[in-house]
């Protein structure tokens, strides 16, 4: 188990600790003057300096907990926090991937119950959105890389009509640490666009995303339009989103489905294999 220093303390816990802190500058003080001791201000705040010192260094951090203060940091909208807890992750070996997941993602997750109960209305959403980049934009460079250099060139996007674009940009990470060459086409993307960017890039795979029911039929619309141009055999089309699943998948005929976005570059390097 690794443990780190809690040099940086989150407000949840901060609270806390600083009062815990006032309490000993308090005794401190009292112990000076019930002492009669003759210090001067200067000598006494260096007292307390230290003191402090040596409490911050009590307050340990278990993976845990840095995982939870992850999550913490992105429910509570706090950039910073979700910046420096990314950062001590690191610094005390967690793996980049799993404090995404397990850390970021799992707030985010938190977030997306809190809207359905109308808990977190648009603006909180994004607010938590914009700590949970922040927060993958600090573990990014951490993530491993392939060794085997891929020449595989993806186009992904999420579909017309749906502008969430959080999971299609972790997915897009994932797979560019992976070593392939994605070309994002961003949110809300014309459905010819999926087609023309593949053809015009010379991509083997199709990467499309959509969270909500009502866009879903755009994936089926992209695929019918490869087979109308006769280039249907060129790509492997995978699909992903929330109100995806497989049986959504195999009845639009798109070649793979995955649940997340570690899954998809999974399956997509498994396919390399198989196909090699
Ligand atoms: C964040 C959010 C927003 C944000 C989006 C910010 C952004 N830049 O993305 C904001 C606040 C803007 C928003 C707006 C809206 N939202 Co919204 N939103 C959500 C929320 C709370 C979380 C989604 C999220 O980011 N999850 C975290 C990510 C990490 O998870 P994920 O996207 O599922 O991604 C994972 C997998 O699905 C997979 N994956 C994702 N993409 C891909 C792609 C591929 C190729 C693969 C293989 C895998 C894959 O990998 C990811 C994990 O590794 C969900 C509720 C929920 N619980 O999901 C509602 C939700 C999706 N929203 C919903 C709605 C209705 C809307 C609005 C229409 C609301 C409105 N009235 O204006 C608008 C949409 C406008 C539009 N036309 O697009 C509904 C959709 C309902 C439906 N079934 O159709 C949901 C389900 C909430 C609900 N229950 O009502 N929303």
């Amino acid at each position: 188990m690794k443990y780190s220093y809690y040099d940086i303390a989150p407000p949840r816990r901060s609270r806390e600790v600083e009062g815990v802190w006032e309490l000993d500058k308090k005794s401190l003080i009292s112990i000076v003057f019930e002492k009669d001791l003759h210090v001067s201000i200067k000598k006494l705040y260096c007292l307390y300096r230290k003191f402090i010192e040596k409490l911050k260094r009590c307050i340990i951090l278990t993976k845990q907990d840095i995982l939870q203060e992850l999550a913490d940091a992105v429910i509570e909208m706090d950039e910073d926090i979700a910046k420096k807890m990314a950062q001590t992750a690191i610094d005390t070996g967690i793996d980049a991937y799993e404090a995404i997941t397990e850390g970021l993602v799992k707030g985010m997750q938190i977030v997306g119950d809190k809207y359905e109960q109308q808990e977190y209305f648009i603006p909180e959403v994004l607010l938590c959105s914009d700590a949970m980049v922040a927060g993958i934009e600090v573990l990014q460079p951490y993530l491993p890389v392939n060794e085997k250099k891929t020449v595989e060139k993806v186009v992904i996007g999420v579909v017309q009509g749906d502008t969430h674009d959080i999971g299609k940009n972790l997915v897009k990470i994932m797979l560019e640490t992976a070593e392939f060459e994605v070309h994002d086409l961003g949110r809300n993307v014309p459905l010819q666009s999926f087609v023309d960017k593949a053809l015009e890039v010379g991509a083997s795979v199709i990467a499309m995303a959509t969270l909500m029911t009502t866009t879903m039929e755009g994936m089926g619309i992209v695929v019918k339009e490869l087979e109308k141009r006769g280039v249907r055999d060129k790509f492997t089309v995978i699909i992903g989103g929330s109100p995806i699943s497989q049986a959504f998948a195999d009845e639009i005929g798109a070649d793979l489905y995955a649940t997340d976005a570690n899954v998809a570059v999974r399956k997509l390097k498994n396919r390399q294999v198989a196909t090699a």
